[in-house]
């Protein structure tokens, strides 16, 4: 049936062609009785129906108290309007002055703390918009996954270096399996006597070799010991200890840890697990100048430093490596306040000044004053060298700050630190109130590899010398190796006393599964193609497996001099979470964690570069 023929007076052909004489009175009258009850009708709606205006501007306009006022109308017959109109103008007048009375205060302020003021009213707005729903469930923004490229690779070409980078991936398989049968959930595995050891560097938070090795399982693609560590993860890895942990071994190895599962995987509960720690260290900053202590309460969120560090100092390699981890919180979280801590740490070391340009290893928290003056580029200053070239690089090189603070600190060290030994090994010294102890730490190896990753934007033409540095640094530390009868490097070694690149003191002769000198033989090969750092590496692994691998794991040595190994039981976090990886990568394609798209912090968690131009993006990096 056409819809025409159902409307009453609806103009049809028919009808149009139709004379009005043929309506009978009858009809006519009737029709006017309709039409005149149809006015009748529509009037009575006009003034009956409620106010669709009023109602409308409830569903798509929000009204204001303005608009109110303006309703209502200053002429408004409402006998309480005069009084009202009072209160409004005392309102005004009061606010008015309030606003003076603060821009004034503000006026009176230094430059630094009218933006330290509007970064913290920034970040209490944000945490406050966080909190109202703003967010996904977790509180976190909601961020589009893109995983950066190379996260896993491609098999070498060549057999014998794809045999190798088999064997480091049964090496890793030979360690994750006894750390899950022996010491699942501890921190850290007794390969020896086969039992969870508990480092008190990380209070009572438990798995940190699960979490330090989620990484290097992903990148060596062990999925399945990779997902049973993610399980962990989600149901046992809890922050919510009443126990003191160190701020910045908690950060490398297991915010590192985190945000590099995350950033690798894409799974979500990673960058819960991220942010919620990061929230827990926070605390630690609340000190008179922004240093951060040592040591945390995470759950009283007190703080303090450690007793035999130069009359309460923090320490340089602690809180200025936190700097990498804090910017990527901030990135994921949506809350600057992480990033706002680590800039103030560059604030203070910026305002003081530097003995011969050099940062010494102790500064306290509460004046802002340097401690004794140490320099190390080994234990005690090392990572914070390598953050400030590393900020720079994961800034997408706009962090110009950190890249002239690196290259300024890097010349003082050449001109006050490195020295030739007098068979022209480089080695770099420690500087103790201007005196030099002729010593390397293991932990200074690290260096070669830094220097070679800096050489690339080195200011002045420099990048020819500092790739001869960081290769002699290279070779120092493969010579601290070969001149053992481990052929594993000691814990320091020494230029003095007639000898060369060899420990003296007994108490200086461990070796406990360090990474440095393999890391500057990956960062090596990968700048230059020098067949002889693969062979180095090489020379590594032959030593880890006849010395350090027991049939629960791999344990660290106390004597690296000795005829036979005397272990120390211990197979440390970072052995799985950096030698290991190092070494993988050392017989690896580059185009596995391209060095363009990954910065790798100091724990060896490989973390993306943030590209300037994608910044609501921030793991997106092509
Ligand atoms: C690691 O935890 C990190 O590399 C840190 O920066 C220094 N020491 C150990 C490994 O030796």
């Amino acid at each position: 049936m056409p819809v025409a023929t159902l409307l009453p007076f609806t103009a049809t052909p028919n009808r149009k062609s139709a004379s009005p004489t043929s309506f009978r009175l009858t009809e006519k009258f009737i029709l006017l009785l309709v039409f005149s009850a149809f006015i009748t009708l529509c009037f009575g709606a006009i003034f009956f129906l409620p106010d669709s205006s009023k109602l409308l501007s409830g569903v798509f306009f929000h009204s204001s108290a303005v608009e109110t006022n303006t309703h209502t109308g200053p002429d408004s017959s409402d006998a309480g309007s005069a009084g009202n109109d009072d209160r409004l103008l005392a309102k005004i007048k009061k606010d008015h002055e309030k606003a003076l009375l603060e821009a004034k205060d503000t006026l009176q302020k230094l430059p630094d703390v009218i933006q330290n003021d509007i970064l913290a009213d920034k970040a209490k707005v944000t945490k406050e918009s966080m909190g109202k729903g703003g967010k996904d469930g977790n509180n976190l923004p909601f961020i589009e996954y893109h995983r950066p490229p190379g996260a896993t690779g491609l098999e070498p070409q060549d057999p014998e270096t794809r045999e190798r980078r088999a064997k480091i991936k049964e090496m890793m398989k030979h360690a994750w399996d006894s750390y899950k049968r022996y010491a699942w959930g501890s921190n850290e595995l007794r390969p020896v006597s086969k039992q969870g050891h508990s480092s008190n560097l990380f209070g009572s938070i438990k798995g940190a070799t699960i979490v330090d090795a989620l990484d290097t399982l992903y990148i060596m693609e062990m999925f399945e010991e990779f997902d049973a560590a993610t399980d962990w993860v989600e149901k046992s890895l809890d922050f919510n200890v009443n126990a003191e942990v160190s701020v910045f071994e908690v950060n490398i190895r297991f915010v590192g840890g985190l945000l590099s599962a995350y950033y690798l995987s894409g799974k979500e509960v990673f960058r819960r697990k991220a942010v919620e720690l990061g929230e827990k260290l926070l605390p630690a900053f609340k000190t008179p100048t922004g240093i951060p202590w040592a040591l945390l309460n995470l759950k009283s969120g007190i703080g303090r430093n450690w007793p035999w560090a130069s009359g309460g100092s923090s320490i340089l390699a602690e809180y200025g490596t936190l700097h990498l981890e804090f910017m990527h919180l901030s990135r994921l979280s949506g809350n600057p306040e992480f990033a706002q801590k680590v800039m103030n740490i560059r604030k203070v070391l910026n305002r003081l000044e530097k003995p011969q340009g050099l940062y010494p290893n102790y500064l306290n928290p509460n004046s802002g004053q340097w401690g004794q003056h140490h320099v190390s580029v080994g234990g005690l200053g090392d990572s914070f060298y390598e953050y400030l070239l590393k900020a720079w690089l994961m800034s997408d090189k706009t962090d110009e700050e950190g890249k002239k603070m690196y290259y300024d600190a890097l010349q003082a060290i050449e001109t006050n630190l490195m020295r030739k030994s007098t068979n022209g090994l480089t080695y770099i010294a420690e500087w103790k109130g201007g005196l030099l102890e002729h010593k390397m730490g293991h932990l200074t190896c690290f260096a070669g590899g830094m220097i070679a990753l800096g050489a690339d934007g080195a200011p002045g033409d420099k990048t020819g010398h500092q790739m001869e540095q960081a290769a002699e640094i290279a070779r120092t530390c493969h010579e601290s190796y070969a001149r053992t009868t481990l052929k594993l490097g000691p814990e320091a070694f020494r230029f003095d006393g007639g000898v060369e690149a060899i420990a003296t003191r007994q108490n200086e002769k461990y070796f406990i599964l360090r990474p440095e000198v393999i890391e500057t033989y990956m960062y090596m090969w990968r700048f230059t193609h020098d067949p002889k750092y693969r062979e180095w590496g090489w020379e590594a692994v032959q030593a880890l497996e006849q010395h350090c691998r027991v049939e629960g794991g791999y344990s660290g040595v106390r004597d690296v001099y000795a005829s036979s190994p005397n272990y120390d039981d211990v197979q440390q976090s970072f052995y799985l979470a950096e030698t290991l990886k190092y070494l993988y990568l050392l017989f690896s394609e580059d185009d596995h964690l391209p060095f363009e798209h990954w910065v790798f912090n100091t724990e060896a968690h490989p973390l993306p570069v943030i590209r300037k131009d994608k910044t609501d993006r921030p793991n997106e990096v092509e």
